[in-house]
């Protein structure tokens, strides 16, 4: 028996639950990688359902996943109107998800940088996990094929992150994580406004906070062949504005509860 945070001793009757997995991946202007990323996932781990987020794609990557979900019934899609960000895309799969029953719900890339074969290693780590976060920067951790000037920032920004929030991960910017659907209720995942890198901090941080168990799994992560990579640095400067302030006001509260702490104890009353 292993111990949940979140919703007591999970027991072996529950477990097989969590077999009822959803890979969410979003997509825009996928149509060359949809194919290929859903046939990998389904040879990696062939129980999985997966849940194409789409947000009108101009090169037809939609109606490809309408085909596919069509010769499939472990395939789904989801059409949105129009490019919203990656943050709102999985905001909108993980609800469909959750109504839809689903026990566990994975983030993946559409572009192969996040290998399906290594989702049989992130699902088997909710053993003794809420969240599992694929990390490239812990030991047996990679990356392939990446531009230096990216290398450098992921590892600085995610050097920058443990240092400001003190959250001891090492890989909070990743998108390759699995969670119980019990983690991502606990931390009203609805409410995230943060778009790419941040989005991944922000629910990192949330589940930090909310007491959630978090392992981190090594993954070699490729730079995508195919398509075009749709960050920016209004994303990247999104994320150092919003972790510094989140740094802040952990910090600030931190102090506020050491000074009450230190009051009470001065004037004798018991401590909250
Ligand atoms: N639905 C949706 N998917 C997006 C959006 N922006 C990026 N993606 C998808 O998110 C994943 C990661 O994006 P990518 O451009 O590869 O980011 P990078 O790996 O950091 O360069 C890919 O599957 C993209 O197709 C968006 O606005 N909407
Ligand atoms: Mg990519």
């Amino acid at each position: 028996m292993t111990e949940n945070t979140l919703g007591g001793p999970i027991t072996d009757a529950e477990s097989p639950q969590l077999q009822r997995v959803l890979v969410v991946i979003p997509t825009y202007n996928e149509r060359e990688n949809v194919g290929p990323i859903v046939q990998r996932t389904h040879a990696a781990v062939p129980t999985a359902h997966v849940l194409v987020v789409d947000d009108g794609s101009p090169d037809g990557t939609g109606d490809l996943a309408d085909d596919m979900a069509a010769a499939d019934p472990r395939v789904h899609v989801l059409h949105r109107t129009s490019k919203a960000g990656l943050g709102a895309a999985y905001i909108a799969g993980f609800g469909w998800g959750i109504g839809q029953g689903y026990d566990v719900l994975v983030e993946m890339d559409a572009d192969g940088s996040h290998a399906p074969e290594q989702l049989p290693d992130l699902l088997a780590a909710l053993d003794r996990a809420d969240v599992v976060l694929g990390s490239r920067w812990v030991a047996g951790g990679k990356v392939v094929n990446w531009p230096k000037s990216r290398e450098v920032l992921s590892r600085g920004g995610n050097l920058y992150t443990r240092a400001v929030l003190g959250a001891g991960l090492h890989d909070a910017t990743g998108g390759y994580r699995a969670y119980r659907r019990s983690a991502l209720e606990a931390i009203d995942y609805a409410s995230v406004e943060s778009q790419g890198y941040c989005f991944q901090v922000d629910l990192a941080w949330r589940a930090v906070q909310a007491g959630c168990r978090i392992v981190e799994v090594p993954i070699t992560f490729a730079e995508r062949e195919r398509g075009e990579s749709k960050m920016s640095g209004s994303i990247v400067r999104e994320a150092l504005w919003r972790v510094t302030v989140w740094g802040a006001e952990y910090r600030t509260q931190k102090l506020r509860a050491r000074v009450r702490g230190l009051r009470n104890g001065r004037t004798g009353s018991p401590v909250a």
